[in-house]
């Protein structure tokens, strides 16, 4: 029995990057929205995932007034570097694409939006929800129950914005036989980790290497990211420090000499690799957008830039709805975001066929993979490609 029933016109399930961002757009054009997250504020906020912003993805942070510590903090990159036969290749995505991208931390963002909606706008976002329930989304009063630190609550509302990722409870509420799901799991996995060091390089690095793809980012002057190619049933407990920081010594090595900077390990994690997309993103009035509706892999470093991309229309369909009565843009939501996810999601597994090293033992793939990273390291429009695609067709 739902106790107090809350009410308000955009119900938003989740606080990740999408459901903050389309809340603050929303808030921005008059329209109000309450935010139901199901860990605690102190959890979303330590949870390291995104780096790299494209061009699109920062321009709206700033436009909507949250890019001021982004601008201060993050990393302006004018270039990545592809790194294979021992040699390092610079993909200069400013010259050949005229934009660059932006290194911020996902945890970042999340702090930000965080603060502007409870210190400085003081608008409703209750952490810790659980038994999350989306009731009569076909009408035009659709419901949200949930459990809120022991109180059974509901909110009341004119559209239901499922923010709630890809383990979210909004995508299963569509019923199955009206949604088609596309899925791609690939054989092996990134060990992540932060780590007290400084950068070893300016840019971010894509290595292919014999022993596995690697990947060297970046927080800060003082903290890097790095990431390894793993089995896909690994454990973080089979990775010691020192197993780590050789393995990236390794597969970054050059001819030339380099020496990848190490430091205290603070924290290690493994993610699965897949691609996944659902169709369509919407049912009566609930809208998917973000992980909820797909999945990237993040060799591409696309999801969080789709996420935002999605919101932004939604909150155009949402803004003509509930400002001009006029549900055109809502009606072609998915049609408006699935040709650009499919976009990413082949771009992603472009990148990461290219980069990673698929079965023990095929001399044949690794020569394939080789011609391949010569000719988009060589040849200027396949330079610009990889470029235009990296920094976003937003
Ligand atoms: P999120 O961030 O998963 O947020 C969903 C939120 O919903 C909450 N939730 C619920 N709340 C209420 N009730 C329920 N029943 C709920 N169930 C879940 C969750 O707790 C969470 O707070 O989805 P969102 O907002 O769509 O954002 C998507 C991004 O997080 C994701 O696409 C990116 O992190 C992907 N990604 C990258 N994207 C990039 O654009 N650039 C990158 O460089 C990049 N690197 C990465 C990545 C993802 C990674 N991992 C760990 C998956 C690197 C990695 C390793
Ligand atoms: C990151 O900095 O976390 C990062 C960078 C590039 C990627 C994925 C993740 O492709």
């Amino acid at each position: 029995m739902v106790k107090k029933v809350l009410k308000t016109q955009v119900g938003i399930i989740g606080a990740g990057p999408a459901g903050l961002t389309l809340s603050r757009m929303l808030s921005l054009i008059g329209i109000d929205s309450i935010i139901i997250e199901n860990q605690s504020r102190e959890y979303i906020e330590k949870r390291i995932r995104a780096g790299v912003l494209e061009a699109g993805t920062f321009e709206l942070l700033n436009e909507i007034g949250m890019g001021e510590r982004m601008m201060r903090e993050g990393m302006m990159h004018h270039a990545v570097e592809l790194r294979f036969d021992r040699t390092r290749h610079m993909v200069d995505l400013s010259g050949l694409t005229g934009k660059d991208i932006m290194v911020y931390g996902q945890a970042e963002i999340v702090k930000d939006l965080i603060a502007q909606h409870i210190e400085i706008d003081n608008r409703p976002l209750l952490f810790g929800v659980s038994d999350v329930r989306l009731v009569e989304i076909m009408s035009d009063n659709p419901q949200i129950e949930f459990s809120h630190e022991g109180q059974k609550l509901g909110i009341e509302c004119k559209i239901i914005a499922g923010c709630d990722g890809f383990h979210g409870v909004s995508r299963p509420s569509i019923p199955a036989d009206t949604l088609k799901n596309y899925e791609h799991k690939f054989p092996f996995a990134w060990l992540g980790i932060l780590a007290q060091a400084v950068p070893s390089t300016e840019n971010v690095i894509y290595a292919n290497h014999e022993k596995g793809f690697a990947l060297h980012s970046m927080r800060s002057p003082k903290i890097v990211r790095n990431y390894i190619q793993c089995n896909v049933d690994d454990d973080v407990e089979n990775w010691s420090d020192d197993r780590i920081w050789s393995e990236l010594q390794q597969r970054m090595e050059l001819d030339e000499g380099f020496s990848l900077n190490e430091g205290k390990i603070l924290e290690k994690g493994i993610t699965p690799m897949r691609g996944f997309i659902a169709d369509p993103m919407q049912y009566g009035n609930l809208f998917l957008a973000g992980d909820a509706a797909h999945i990237v892999p993040p060799t591409g470093a696309k999801g969080l830039n789709l996420a935002l991309r999605d919101v932004k229309f939604l909150c155009r369909g949402i803004e003509q709805k509930i400002i001009n009565g006029n549900g055109q843009y809502l009606v072609s939501y998915t049609r408006d975001c699935l040709p650009h996810v499919w976009h990413a999601q082949y771009f992603s597994w472009w990148m990461t066929r290219m980069l990673h090293k698929f079965q023990e033992n095929d001399p044949y793939q690794t020569q394939l993979q080789l011609a391949q990273l010569r000719h988009v390291a060589s040849s200027q429009s396949a330079s610009r490609t990889l470029a235009e695609n990296y920094v976003g067709l937003f």
